[in-house]
């Protein structure tokens, strides 16, 4: 700029110029420094999340976290061979005598009884858990039977239970009331129970094949609960307190996840439209007692982009929607922004809460009182 102009622009007071010079520089010389983590006290990453896979489904979902720094992951089935070809921190075979590593063969009664079997050495294996995400698919036997086990083995010492689970296709039959028995054990022993519904996922993706909807689906959980756990863990562009996380998860009952993406001059405005298009369970998001939003921004995202993706998904749900944001950025994304929302205490046409994980707590403490 020619010196004449730019003094012209300092004498009105306008140091719009000067700034711009100094904007320029640091974005020439500054690599982006990412803000120190809610979770990483002095530096230090405190292994407090696990994030288990339960039963095939359910240890498939594991392998899309493979190299995450912010949870432990742990898998669990009957199943040895699948058990095998998971890459995960630690490996749980529900092995009993009437199993013989081969599978619950479809019965969540055996699932159940297996995970019971071994409640001791699951919760050897979640020590020092606070937080614990569930990830398993419903109608099948391991997932189905011993998921409430765990969830149960992990609220007796202490942590905050999310299950996330898959919700079958309706074509699988005879796994639609194995899929709602254990929906129901799950209510009644999880803070909160999200619900990737396949059925709805093929109405959104309707040119996919079976294992391409379950990798879909697989990916899209692993990116909810990365999300979730790096905002709290690592350090990020915005953290999510882990209190934020107890609260909102402590909404209880059904919970899902929503996904958009967007890029270009419009990328905050597509972003936040299309992830209220993409909910993964035929729900009013909106009106969700509880959100916890994740943003992952490219490398040319800027942080004012950021800051208005966070102000728009605050304004879109219910004024009394409890809501925590996270950002980080993914280089690798460039101009794109990606939205991922899980939103609690919900309520579905699809799905039934019959009792909460506090009723059933409310029902224990009533009993306690009428005994003593
Ligand atoms: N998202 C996803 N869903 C799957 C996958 N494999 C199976 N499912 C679904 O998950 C449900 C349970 O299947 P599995 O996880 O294989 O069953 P399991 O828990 O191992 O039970 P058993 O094999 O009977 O012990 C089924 O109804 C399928 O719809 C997968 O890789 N990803
Ligand atoms: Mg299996």
């Amino acid at each position: 700029m020619p010196r004449t102009q730019k003094n012209r622009i300092e004498k009105k007071g306008i140091r719009v110029d000067a700034l711009a010079d100094i904007v320029e520089q640091a974005k020439r010389d500054c690599p982006v420094q990412p803000s120190a983590g809610a979770g990483g006290e002095g530096g230090k990453k405190i292994p407090r999340i696990t994030i288990a896979g339960v039963g095939g489904a359910g240890c498939n979902a594991l392998n899309n976290l493979k190299g995450i720094e912010s949870a432990m992951t742990l898998a669990i089935n009957t199943d040895v061979a699948n058990l095998r070809a998971i890459d995960a921190h630690k490996r749980i075979l529900l092995a009993t005598e009437s199993t013989k590593g081969l599978g619950a063969g479809g019965s969540p009664e055996i699932g159940m009884k297996c995970a019971e079997e071994c409640k001791e050495e699951i919760k050897k294996a979640l020590e020092g858990t606070e937080l614990l995400f569930i990830t398993a698919g419903l109608g099948g036997g391991t997932g189905t039977g011993a998921a409430p086990v765990i969830a149960e083995a992990a609220k007796e010492m202490g942590a905050t239970v999310i299950a996330a689970v898959n919700y079958p296709f309706s074509i699988e039959r005879v796994r639609i009331p194995k899929a709602d028995w254990g929906l129901d054990a799950l209510f009644r022993s999880c803070d909160s129970v999200i619900v990737l519904d396949h059925n709805r996922l093929a109405q959104m993706v309707p040119t996919l094949q079976l294992n391409q909807a379950f990798f879909v689906a697989d990916s899209i959980v692993a990116r909810a609960l990365k999300g979730v756990s790096d905002a709290i863990m690592l350090p990020s562009l915005v953290n999510i307190g882990f209190d934020d996380v107890r609260a909102i998860a402590g909404c209880g009952g059904l919970a899902t996840i929503a996904v958009g993406e967007g890029s270009g001059a419009f990328k905050v405005e597509d972003a936040v439209k299309d992830t209220f298009k993409n909910v993964l369970l035929e729900a009013d998001c909106k009106a969700a007692k509880g959100a916890l939003v994740h943003i992952t921004a490219g490398s040319s995202v800027s942080m004012k982009e950021i800051g208005e993706a966070a102000e728009r998904m605050r304004k879109e749900f219910a004024p009394r929607t409890a809501i925590a944001v996270g950002a980080h950025r993914e280089e690798r994304l460039k101009d794109k922004m990606l939205v991922t929302a899980i939103a609690a205490g919900i309520s579905s046409p699809k799905i039934k809460v019959t009792q909460t994980v506090s009723d059933v707590e409310k029902e224990k403490i009533a009993m306690e009182i009428a005994n003593s």
